[in-house]
């Protein structure tokens, strides 16, 4: 399939109804469907679909910065980047040993990238969906020759909510946290489930590798677990800030939370020949899981 401009997309599907959609331009996510066809992830409707600007939505990867304090455009370039499909060997829609269906895209630096950031990189990305419709992100990021680099990595996942002021986040509890709202400065959580009514813009610190986001009116909690990402941020933009993003409408922060995992406050470093696996799983169940969750 091919996308706004003409750049690939590949669907994955599996024989139950659920797909994914991932588009080459960014190695984005744009599409993740439930066996009925629901929409699980957030796409705002007025996404700008011009490259390289990423698509305001899906699951950009913000690599090799996250946000602005770095010397590279705010998240990085990885998102801005058309990825290729990695077929050394051919590996498109292929069954793995549990039945998950997959693609694997590659990134390597252009000579632009090298300019601002010059370093033998190369980031391979496999997406599968399993036979009951989990989505699976895993990232190896190898240095493959030249000096050691750091760079800090965030899957930055839009769920889909039915009503934001109507959701709980749960594992984050009396952890610490960087709020991107007042400088970055450090602050400890509450004990009990995060809920939501203003803006939000956090980087949680050494969280979990299980955290839940439970939508109440749509009976639905999203499911993460997360390998080798000890960070997770919290964003929803809220009326005031909507309002002055050109790519979102006034009102569609009622209908997503971003939830990333990441790995920001303690850059991953890589040495000649090294390489770094980051893995994220989300699955959607049904609420009743999230009482004895
Ligand atoms: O998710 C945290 C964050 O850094 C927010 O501060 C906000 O800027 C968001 O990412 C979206 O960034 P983007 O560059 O995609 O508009």
């Amino acid at each position: 399939a091919r996308d706004w401009n003409g750049i690939e997309q590949v669907v994955l599907r599996v024989p139950r109804g659920a797909s994914a959609k991932v588009s080459l331009h960014g190695g984005q996510v744009i599409s993740w469907k439930n066996e009925r066809g629901e929409e699980l992830l957030f796409t705002s409707s007025k996404a700008i679909f011009k490259p390289p600007k990423a698509m305001r939505g899906g699951i950009p990867i913000c690599f090799p910065q996250f946000g602005n304090c770095g010397s590279l455009e705010q998240h990085g370039f990885a998102r801005n980047k058309v990825w290729s499909i990695d077929d050394d060997p051919p590996t498109l829609h292929s069954n793995d040993s549990n039945g998950k269906v997959f693609v694997d895209l590659l990134l390597k630096p252009m000579e632009d990238d090298l300019k601002c950031w010059p370093h033998c990189f190369e980031f391979r990305l496999r997406v599968s969906l399993s036979m009951d419709g989990n989505l699976t992100l895993i990232s190896r990021i190898r240095n493959i020759n030249g000096k050691q680099f750091s760079f800090s990595i965030a899957y930055h996942t839009y769920f889909s909510v039915s009503n934001i002021s109507e959701v709980r986040v749960e594992g984050l509890e009396t952890l610490d946290y960087l709020d991107n709202l007042c400088q970055r400065e450090r602050f400890t959580e509450q004990g009990d489930a995060i809920t939501f009514e203003s803006e939000v813009d956090r980087i949680y610190l050494g969280t979990p590798n299980v955290v839940a986001v439970l939508d109440h009116e749509k009976k639905r909690t999203f499911v993460i677990r997360k390998e080798g990402l000890p960070d997770m941020v919290l964003w929803n933009p809220w009326e005031k800030k909507s309002k002055s993003m050109l790519d979102l409408g006034d009102d569609e922060y009622k209908q997503m939370l971003c939830v990333d995992a990441a790995a920001i406050e303690r850059p991953i470093t890589l040495k000649t020949g090294e390489e770094w696996t980051g893995r994220l799983e989300i699955s959607a169940v049904p609420s009743s899981y999230c009482s004895d969750h």
